[in-house]
């Protein structure tokens, strides 16, 4: 901690002065500070007042957190360590260099440089400043806040991580990452939102892998309407948290300019010396209601928002400012003037800002530079001296070998990943490395920080990954069953999927999530073998893909990880070790590119589309068909699902006439659904017969296989199907 110094106006102060400050900062720090504070208030009172003109069209404040955010911009560094806010954040940003202009653009929904025009005012990021682009969702961040301060210290370990060089080849542009030794993360979260699982998760990794994060508590006393009570046990999140091992903890009083800077110097200080976590627990003031949209006063006393009121960090501020002759009155109410024409010329500026552009809607659902789609993911297999065939569980565990070689910012983490978890008998035990051992062999080869088990949270492998890939890291991820990919559902869909279009483009967070899928395992009952990709389909921004033999795993799985965008890798569990579909070792550049299908088997009278599991089945159908209805059926295996390969869906519905959309998930509003719509839609003249859809049953998947049989499609209900089609 810097030495205490005694600021230089105690000199020159009169003896009826309080006692001398004791703060390391300096009388013109000070002022900067309270110039900062107000310049946040008064933003937000400008922000009312455009709302109330209906020039914008949100608002939500930092009113009465100022001080503790000041002090946590004061004692880090912009561009330097990383901040990951929330939504109440505004005085840390404006303390890190944001502009008051930046955040009014954002305001009046101008073609502002932190989302384009797509998220409401106070979700600011600035590539420049470390500050990540921050979403709507409470308690998100903190796990995004986990995974930089991760990847800062794998970089660390890691230094030629870091540089723009693959071993060999350069498919996406690979640029260097920054990183420093002793760089610190910030991040933040309300005292309601600390309910919410993903903090206790972070809170969880920051503990356990002693990371330099600092959780910041704005604890303004309630979430909307709902007291701190109703949230916190015992009203005090201090209290709760005080036994998690490792971490500084400091509980201050969030509106004492002094106070809130003192803590965050030791809690940065911890944090930069590599001691641990820190979570520092303010206690704030919301003087403004939850935002615009709310009213306090329904069920708020007169009494409570009085003494809120004279806890007013900007009034404190300005008292203990004259009081110790940092400043004269004259010099107050020329910061006021000063800070009102800020904000009245960042408004006018705002208020006639070029607004986004219609036609750039859809920019950066996906990355631009890079398309998984793009030719140079079009290679051909490599014809190697040794022709025997590998499951496609064995071609997996190869790609995910050799392009961690490859490419020292893959990190392979999930629930039982590694071969050992204690490092120390990695050389003596076989080691699990998977519950299908997909990833087996990686953490001995590669080391314990490039391949480790996470704890039981899917919400804390995707949150966690997230803030890794924003830093540039590639997590390759496994959801251990697809049954279980729920908790981590509200990670992907509100901030994974949606990063790079919120962010425009200034974050992103390309990685694959690797889940194995799907019944006819014989007994794997409800929760162990679901569907649900028509779920993650319906989510833009990520790309989903399903293999159903060896070959197409490894080449798909090479572009997933090689490519720039988030990609949800589906492996069917019953596919893995099948004999059919077992091919041999393609080499180290195989790869497929995503939204071409692969036609399994040509054939001029029906078409059958489908992909995963079902490929195998529906071959079978086709092969009786031809038998013993001399019906040549033509089928496809989609493999990518989205993007998915139109083109040759429609040159085989123009051939065929007549097609069958089948799948294993439910029938109703299943993947089949979009497509049978699509074909409808757009291929009806094509059309000699309706478009069929063959896929289970509008239930769960029973335990007692002879349910199973009749609940999942089989090979007879796509003979069955097809046969009446023909026939039409
Ligand atoms: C996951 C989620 N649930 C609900 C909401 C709606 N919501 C927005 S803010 C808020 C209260 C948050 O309170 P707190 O965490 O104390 O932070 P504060 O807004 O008081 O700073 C709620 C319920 C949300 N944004 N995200």
């Amino acid at each position: 901690m810097p030495a205490k110094q005694k600021n230089a106006a105690t000199k020159s102060t009169p003896a009826e002065t309080p006692a001398p400050l004791s703060t390391s900062l300096t009388p013109e720090q000070l002022v900067r500070f309270y110039r900062l504070m107000l310049l946040s208030r008064r933003t937000d009172d400008r922000e009312i007042l455009l709302k109330r003109q209906q020039k914008i069209f949100f608002q939500i404040s930092c009113a009465g957190h100022e001080a503790i955010l000041v002090a946590a911009g004061m004692a880090m560094r912009p561009g330097y360590d990383w901040f990951v806010p929330y939504y109440r954040d505004r005085a840390i940003c404006l303390a890190l260099g944001n502009t008051v202009e930046d955040q009014l653009l954002q305001a009046v929904g101008a073609d502002d440089p932190a989302s384009g025009g797509r998220q409401m005012p106070s979700h600011w990021t600035n590539k420049k400043l470390h500050i990540v682009s921050p979403s709507s969702s409470t308690a998100t961040q903190v796990l995004h806040g986990v995974g930089c301060a991760e990847a800062g210290v794998y970089y660390a370990n890691h230094p030629k991580a870091a540089k723009g060089k693959y071993a060999d080849g350069d498919y996406r542009k690979f640029k260097d990452v920054s990183f420093e030794k002793d760089e610190v993360v910030y991040t933040s979260i309300g005292e309601g939102a600390t309910s919410q699982g993903e903090f206790w998760e972070a809170m969880n990794t920051a503990s356990n892998n002693k990371l330099p994060v600092v959780i910041v508590v704005e604890d303004n006393g309630y979430a909307i309407s709902t007291p701190v009570e109703r949230n916190t046990p015992g009203g005090n999140i201090s209290k709760l948290v005080a036994n998690f091992p490792d971490f500084h903890f400091e509980e201050v009083d969030g509106t004492d300019a002094l106070a809130s800077f003192a803590a965050m110097e030791r809690a940065v200080a911890y944090c930069r010396a590599r001691k641990g976590p820190a979570l520092v627990h303010a206690h704030v003031i919301r003087p403004y209601s939850h935002s615009l949209s709310d009213d306090e006063r329904l069920y708020r006393t007169a009494e409570e928002l009085q003494a809120d009121a004279l806890r007013d960090p900007i009034t404190k501020m300005q008292v203990l400012l004259l009081q110790h002759g940092i400043i004269t009155e004259e010099q107050l109410n020329r910061i006021e003037r000063d800070v009102t024409e800020e904000v009245q010329q960042a408004a006018d500026k705002a208020l006639v800002a070029p607004l986004p552009l219609i036609e750039n809607i859809e920019c950066y659902v996906y990355s631009e530079d890079l398309k998984p789609t793009s030719a140079v993911f079009a290679t051909e297999p490599v014809k190697q001296k040794d022709e025997s065939e590998h499951t496609m569980a064995d071609l997996i565990n190869c790609t995910l070998k050799e392009e961690m070689r490859r490419d020292e910012r893959i990190l392979v983490f999930g629930e039982d990943v590694a071969d050992v978890s204690r490092d120390q008998h990695i050389r003596d035990l076989k080691g699990k490395g998977g519950v299908f051992k997909l990833t087996s062999g990686l953490q001995a080869e590669f080391g314990s920080d490039r391949c480790f088990n996470s704890p039981l949270a899917e919400a804390n492998i995707i949150g966690r990954a997230i803030g890794m890939a924003v830093r540039g890291l590639k997590p390759v991820v496994e959801i251990q069953f697809f049954d279980y990919i729920w908790p981590a559902m509200h990670q992907m869909r509100n901030e994974l999927s949606v990063l790079r279009w919120r962010s425009n483009n200034n974050h992103s967070a390309p990685m694959v999530i690797r889940v194995p899928i799907g019944g006819y395992l014989t007994g794997g009952s409800i929760y162990h073998s679901q569907s649900g990709e028509s779920i993650f389909t319906h989510t833009p921004g990520v790309r989903v893909v399903m293999p159903s033999n060896a070959l197409d795993a490894a080449g798909l799985l090479r572009t997933a990880i090689r490519c720039d965008d988030p990609v949800l890798f589906l492996e069917h569990k019953r596919l893995y070790r099948e004999t059919w579909g077992r091919a041999p070792y393609p080499g180290p550049e195989y790869a497929i590119p995503f939204g071409k299908a692969k036609t399994v088997r040509e054939g001029k009278d029906l078409t059958i589309l489908t992909y995963g599991a079902v490929v195998p089945r529906a071959l079978q159908a086709c092969q009786r068909l031809e038998r013993e209805k001399g019906i040549d059926v033509e089928l496809i295996d989609l493999r990518s699902l989205s993007p998915y390969d139109w083109e040759a869906i429609s040159t085989s519905v123009r051939k065929t006439n007549r097609v069958i959309m089948a799948h294993e998930d439910m029938l109703s509003w299943g993947y089949g659904a979009e497509i049978a719509a699509r074909i409808a839609d757009e291929l009806f003249h094509d059309l000699d017969a309706p478009v069929r859809r063959v896929a289970s049953l509008d239930t769960f998947v029973a335990y007692q296989p002879i349910l199973e049989d009749a609940i999942l499609p089989q090979p007879d209900d796509i003979f069955n199907a097809a046969a009446e089609l023909a026939a039409f």
